[in-house]
C-alpha cells in the first residue's frame, strides 16, 4: 500500500492541552520507519497549519468552535487529496474532533467512487454529544453526532451536504464512558455500540466478526483510533483515561482482524498526549498496534 502521514498538531477540541504534540511523538516512536520496514511506501506530508488553541471557556455549548472548523477544513482537504491520488491517509492527531474532517473526506470519497463506507470507532467514549447535552463543551466529544448531521451547520456541512454519514455506517468498539444525555441520543439514533460489557460477555473475536460483518471487496474501511480506547495501564498518555479498557492482546486482535479484512483505506490516530505519557510508551504502543494493522503477525496463517 501507499501511505501518507498527515500531522494535525492541535488540541482545540480537547479538555487538556498536549494532544498537539501527538504527531511528533508518533514520528519519534518510529511510525514511519515501522511502516517502511513492513514494505509500505510511506510519504510524510508534514504538519497542517491552523489556529492556536485560545484556551477559552465554552460559548453556547462549544469550546473553540471557529478553531475546530478551521482545523477540520484543513484535515478534510488533506485527507481528500490523498484518497483521490490512491493513497491511504494516516491522520496523526491531534484530538478526536479531527475525526470529523477526516471522515467527512472519506465519506465523500466513498460517494464519488460508489464504495460502501464502514467506520470502526475505537474509543472509550462514544463522542456523540451535542451542545445541549455536553458536560464540557469540548468538541472532541461530538464528532460522531456531527458526522450524522446533528450539530452546528459549520460542522455538519463541512463537506457540503449533511449528513456526511449514516449511523448504520459506524461501529463503536471499547466504549465505557457515555454521558447521560449522550446515552439517550445513542439509543434514539440506533448506533451500533460494542461496549466493554458486550466485549466481556462475548469476547473480542466475536465482537470484531460482528463489527466487520458485511465488509466486502467494495467496502472502504476507515479506522478512527482514539488511543484512550486502550486500558490506561498500558496507555497512560491520553487526556481522558477511563479504566477497564481492552488489554494488550485484545487490542492486538482488533488490529489483526482489521488487517485480515484487507479493506482498511484510511486511519486516524488521535488523542495521544505525550505530556501525560511516560517516556513516550503510549506512542510506541500505538506504533506497535499500527504494525499489526498493516499485517504484522507472529506466524504465517491461512
Ligand atoms: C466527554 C469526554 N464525553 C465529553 N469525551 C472525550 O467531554 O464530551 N474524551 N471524547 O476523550
Ligand atoms: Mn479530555
Ligand atoms: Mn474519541
Ligand atoms: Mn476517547
Amino acid at each position: 500500500p501507499l501511505v501518507s502521514l498527515i500531522g494535525a498538531p492541535t488540541d482545540v477540541g480537547a479538555g487538556h492541552r498536549g494532544a498537539r504534540l501527538g504527531p511528533e511523538a508518533l514520528r519519534i516512536a518510529g511510525l514511519g520507519e515501522a511502516l517502511v520496514a513492513r514494505g509500505v511506501d510511506v510519504v510524510d506530508r508534514g504538519n497542517l497549519d491552523g489556529p492556536r488553541n485560545p484556551w477559552q471557556k465554552p460559548v453556547a455549548g462549544y469550546r473553540h468552535l471557529a478553531e475546530v472548523v478551521a482545523w477540520n477544513r484543513a484535515v478534510m482537504d488533506a485527507v481528500g487529496a490523498e484518497l483521490r491520488v490512491g493513497r491511504l491517509p494516516i491522520l496523526l492527531g491531534g484530538d478526536h474532533c479531527l475525526g470529523l474532517g477526516s471522515i467527512t473526506a472519506v465519506a465523500r470519497y466513498c460517494r464519488d467512487t460508489g464504495k460502501q463506507l464502514r467506520v470502526l470507532w475505537l474509543d472509550a467514549h462514544a463522542d456523540f454529544n451535542t451542545s445541549q447535552v455536553t458536560p464540557s463543551g469540548n468538541i472532541h466529544g461530538m464528532p460522531v453526532s456531527c458526522l450524522c448531521g446533528i450539530g452546528p451547520e459549520e460542522l455538519t456541512r463541512l463537506g457540503g451536504d449533511a449528513p456526511a454519514m449514516r449511523p448504520d455506517e459506524i461501529r463503536q468498539i471499547g466504549i465505557r464512558s457515555v454521558d447521560p444525555g449522550e446515552k439517550q441520543l445513542i439509543q434514539q439514533h440506533g448506533l451500533d455500540v460494542y461496549d466493554m460489557r458486550y466485549i466481556d460477555e462475548i469476547g473480542m473475536r466475536r465482537v470484531m466478526e460482528e463489527a466487520l460483518e458485511g465488509v466486502d471487496e467494495n467496502t472502504h474501511l476507515h479506522v478512527s483510533f482514539d488511543v484512550d480506547f486502550l486500558d490506561p495501564s498500558i496507555a497512560p498518555g491520553v487526556g481522558t483515561t477511563v479504566p477497564g479498557g481492552p488489554n494488550y492482546r485484545e487490542a492486538q486482535l482488533v488490529m489483526e482482524m482489521i488487517a485480515d479484512s484487507g479493506r482498511m483505506g484510511s486511519l486516524d490516530i488521535v488523542e495521544l498526549n505525550p505530556i501525560l505519557d511516560k517516556r513516550n510508551r503510549t506512542a510506541k504502543l500505538a506504533v506497535d498496534l499500527v504494525e499489526s494493522l498493516f499485517g504484522k503477525s507472529t506466524l504465517m496463517r491461512d
